[in-house]
């Protein structure tokens, strides 16, 4: 049985690379919601009904876990894995949990959508584990219509630009250690990484959370045990073309053959 992995977009392949490159034998079914993305600037009902929904599709498929490889979800409509009959992870805790190791100074910088930055999910998670530690925050509303537009280059003189203005404050607060808190972000690491310095520690959630979603399944005695390569296939809800575009390039192979449509609206 496939890994069910969903976001409201691009962003959670930066969870599926990272299971390409550790679970190679498992098939991942991906569900990109890009009929609706953005999913950062809705409501609250808004999220848990479509993430209701992204999770009934990949439970049609019927997969052995689920990854809410969305910042965005995770944070807005958290428990919304608790009355599943699968294993389920969002990518909140993982996160928060990598970022609180890695920390020196303690203070910690964390990037989101403005829902995900609104709730306060990541404060709270870091403050758990460490109460000493620090937290800056700032939302980065364009950065997912960035990334989904595929201004994903290094050169990518607008993505710079924005990049520039959103991390003044977080550098100005001499964090050691920033959370990528939305799964788009990763896919601009980069250009990110640019404009704080090498001095800080990203933080990638959707690779944080393929890690956790390793874990779990080897705990549970789940994973894959044939010889063989794991198959992919890739769900969107609107045109097939633009995703395989930028996610091909993303991931670095052609995947055109193995994304096709679907309306979960229904
Ligand atoms: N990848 C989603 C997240 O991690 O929050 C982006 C949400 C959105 O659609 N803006």
């Amino acid at each position: 049985r496939p890994i069910g992995v969903f976001d409201s977009g691009l962003g959670g392949l930066t969870a599926v690379k990272e299971l390409l490159r550790i679970l190679p034998k498992e098939n991942i079914v991906y569900f990109g919601d890009t009929g609706r993305v953005p999913y950062g600037s809705r409501s609250r009902e808004t999220i848990m009904k479509y993430a209701k929904q992204d999770m009934a599709f990949l439970q049609s498929k019927n997969v052995k876990m689920i990854i809410a490889a969305c910042g965005t979800v995770s944070s807005v409509a958290s428990g919304i894995g608790d009355n599943l009959s699968l294993p389920f992870t969002g990518v909140l805790k993982p996160t928060a949990a990598a970022a609180a190791a890695v920390t020196k100074n303690k203070r910690i910088g964390i990037i989101g959508t403005t829902a995900t930055i609104r709730s306060g999910s990541y404060r709270r998670e870091l403050q758990a584990v460490d109460p000493r530690i620090e937290v800056f925050e700032k939302d980065c509303p364009l950065f997912v219509p960035l990334v989904e537009n595929g201004f994903i280059n290094d050169g990518e003189e607008v993505t710079r630009l924005v990049a520039e203005r959103y991390l003044a404050p977080l550098k100005e607060a001499e964090i050691d250690t920033l959370i990528m808190g939305c799964t788009h972000y990763p896919i601009i690491r980069s250009i990110i990484s640019g404009v704080l310095g090498s001095g800080v520690t990203l933080i990638d959630s959707g690779r944080e959370t393929a890690l956790f979603c390793a874990e779990t399944l080897k705990a549970k005695g789940l994973l894959s045990s044939r010889p063989e390569e794991g198959d992919c296939s890739f769900f969107v809800s609107d045109r097939v073309e633009g995703f395989s575009q930028i996610a091909g390039i993303f991931l670095g192979r052609n995947i055109k053959h193995e994304v096709s449509h679907v309306d979960i609206d229904l």
